[in-house]
Parts: C-alpha cells; sequence; structure tokens
C-alpha cells in the first residue's frame, strides 16, 4: 500500500507541474486580488495557475485589520463579492462587512472552480525576459521549503503569455523584473501613506499592465505608481484582481 500512495502522488503530482509548465496567466500570490483575478481569468477559458509562497492561501485577509476578524468593502465591491456567493452584512456606515474565513475559503474556491490551478509552498524568485522588444515570458520558482532550509538549489521554469505580480505590498516580482531587465524600463515609485477614499479608487484605476507580459494588481499597484495604501478595506482589491483579468483577456485575444 505504502508503494502505491506513495507512486500515485510522485505521478499524480509530476503531471500537474508538466500540464501547468506552460499557462496562459501565471498568478504570483493568493491573496484576494490574486485570486479574484484567477477566478475571472479561468472564467474567460483561459489556463492559469496560481503561485503561493505559504502553504495557505488569502495572503492580508486572515489577519483581518490589525488581527480583528472582520473584513469590510464598499457597495462598489458587492457585484464581486456575489459572483463568488459569499455572504456580507450592510452595517451603519454604508460599508459592508465580510468574515474573513469565508472570504479566504469562497475567494480560493471560485478560482478553483472556474479551473484556474492554485500550487501552494511555490516561492517565485526571478522572472525571463526574452524577444526583442523585450516581454516578460514566465518566472523561475522553486519550493519555499528550500528557501527556509537556507539551501543551494536551482530554480525551475514556468511559461506564460501573461504574468500577475499579486504579492501584496513588496510588489517582489516587479521589483526584481525591473532591477534585473533595466531593457524593460519600468520605474517604481514607492508607495504613499495611507488615503483610503483615494487609494480605493486608484488602486484600481491603475491596476494594468507595467511591461510586456508583465501586469501587477492588488496592493503592488500603489507601490509601483507611486500611490497612497488604502488601509483595512478590501473591496478596491477585489476590483483590482478583476481588473486585470479583463485587461490580460484582452491583451491575449490581439
Ligand atoms: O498581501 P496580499 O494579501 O496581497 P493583495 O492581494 O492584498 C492586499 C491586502 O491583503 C491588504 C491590503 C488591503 O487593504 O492592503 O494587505 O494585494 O497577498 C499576497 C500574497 O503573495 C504571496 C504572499 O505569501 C501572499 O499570500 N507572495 C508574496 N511574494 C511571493 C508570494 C513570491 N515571491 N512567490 C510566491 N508568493
Amino acid at each position: 500500500m505504502e508503494l502505491e500512495i506513495a507512486r500515485t502522488i510522485i505521478e499524480e503530482g509530476l503531471k500537474d507541474l508538466v500540464e501547468f509548465s506552460s499557462v496562459d496567466a501565471l498568478i504570483v500570490g493568493a491573496g484576494p486580488s490574486g485570486l479574484t483575478a484567477a477566478k475571472y481569468l479561468a472564467d474567460k477559458g483561459l489556463k492559469v495557475v496560481v503561485y503561493e509562497r505559504r502553504l495557505s492561501f488569502g495572503g492580508g485577509i486572515g489577519g483581518g485589520a490589525n488581527m480583528i476578524p472582520k473584513i469590510v468593502v464598499q457597495e462598489e465591491a458587492l457585484p464581486i463579492v456575489n459572483d463568488f456567493d459569499i455572504k456580507y452584512k450592510e452595517v451603519e456606515s454604508g460599508l459592508f462587512t465580510i468574515d474573513p474565513s469565508e472570504l479566504i475559503a469562497k475567494l480560493a474556491t471560485g478560482a478553483l472552480n472556474a479551473g484556474a490551478k492554485i500550487l501552494l509552498g511555490v516561492d517565485v524568485e526571478d522572472v525571463i525576459v526574452r524577444e526583442d522588444p523585450p516581454r516578460v515570458c514566465g518566472v523561475l520558482w522553486k519550493w519555499s521549503a528550500i528557501d527556509l532550509a537556507g539551501l543551494h538549489v536551482d530554480p525551475l521554469f514556468t511559461r506564460c503569455k501573461a504574468l500577475v505580480d499579486a504579492t501584496g505590498h513588496d510588489a517582489e516580482i516587479i521589483y526584481t523584473a525591473a532591477e534585473k531587465n533595466p531593457e524593460l524600463g519600468i520605474v517604481i515609485k514607492g508607495g504613499k501613506s495611507n488615503w483610503s477614499e483615494v487609494s480605493e479608487k486608484v488602486v484600481v484605476d491603475y491596476t494594468g499592465k507595467v511591461a510586456e507580459g508583465l501586469y501587477v494588481a492588488g496592493i503592488a499597484v500603489c507601490e509601483i505608481f507611486g500611490l497612497p495604501r488604502m488601509g483595512p478595506i478590501f473591496g478596491g482589491m477585489l476590483r483590482s484582481g478583476k481588473k486585470i483579468a479583463e485587461v490580460i483577456a484582452k491583451d491575449l485575444e490581439s
């Protein structure tokens, strides 16, 4: 029995890795923006993989606001909340509250049901740039455990037509892309102090392409384009995820 278990895991796990070694859209980060993007991209029939360095999804959702377990969104985000069949409550402030565990579970379920693949424990450490004019055409990744162990192990390549940085405040993928590939011409402005109502609008407005093949969604948008952060309100994250899916679907069509 042990041998069958081991062989099944190895054979089926490696089949998945081969199948998702070349995709239409690769999203780094399974936070609110990344999971939302994954669902809407997969809904459009695209092959989508999400790489998440932790062994769980949700990103910044689980911590609520300063660990108080409540998520807040505004009315504009309700169509997305409804698409994922997430329960919410309207409160006196005119805002809407959601249970963080439900938000995590349902965003992930929505992405998975739409056909996206989520790979946990995967750390993306570099991008691959090819062609003239230069375009991002994939990433190098390793199991997160390798980094945690401090081992020197070479990463593997995954090819994609569109790469989304949904890594949160650190905007890790775009920082790496910009630093190592100046030919991409990426200018990073750095995020600004909190201004919730402005940020919730501009984070969606600025969600989009950063370089050929490279896109940004979520709070990373503020870091790249010098926008204020929004604090503990999540409507903009969901709307940013949906918008990037629309932008990429359009770009891949043409
Ligand atoms: O931080 P995160 O939740 O990003 P987001 O979708 O949402 C931001 C909000 O949670 C909150 C906020 C809203 O008001 O400001 O902060 O923009 O999720 C980012 C995910 O990316 C993973 C990380 O573990 C987290 O789950 N991640 C970051 N870098 C990498 C990565 C990497 N290099 N490789 C793989 N996963």
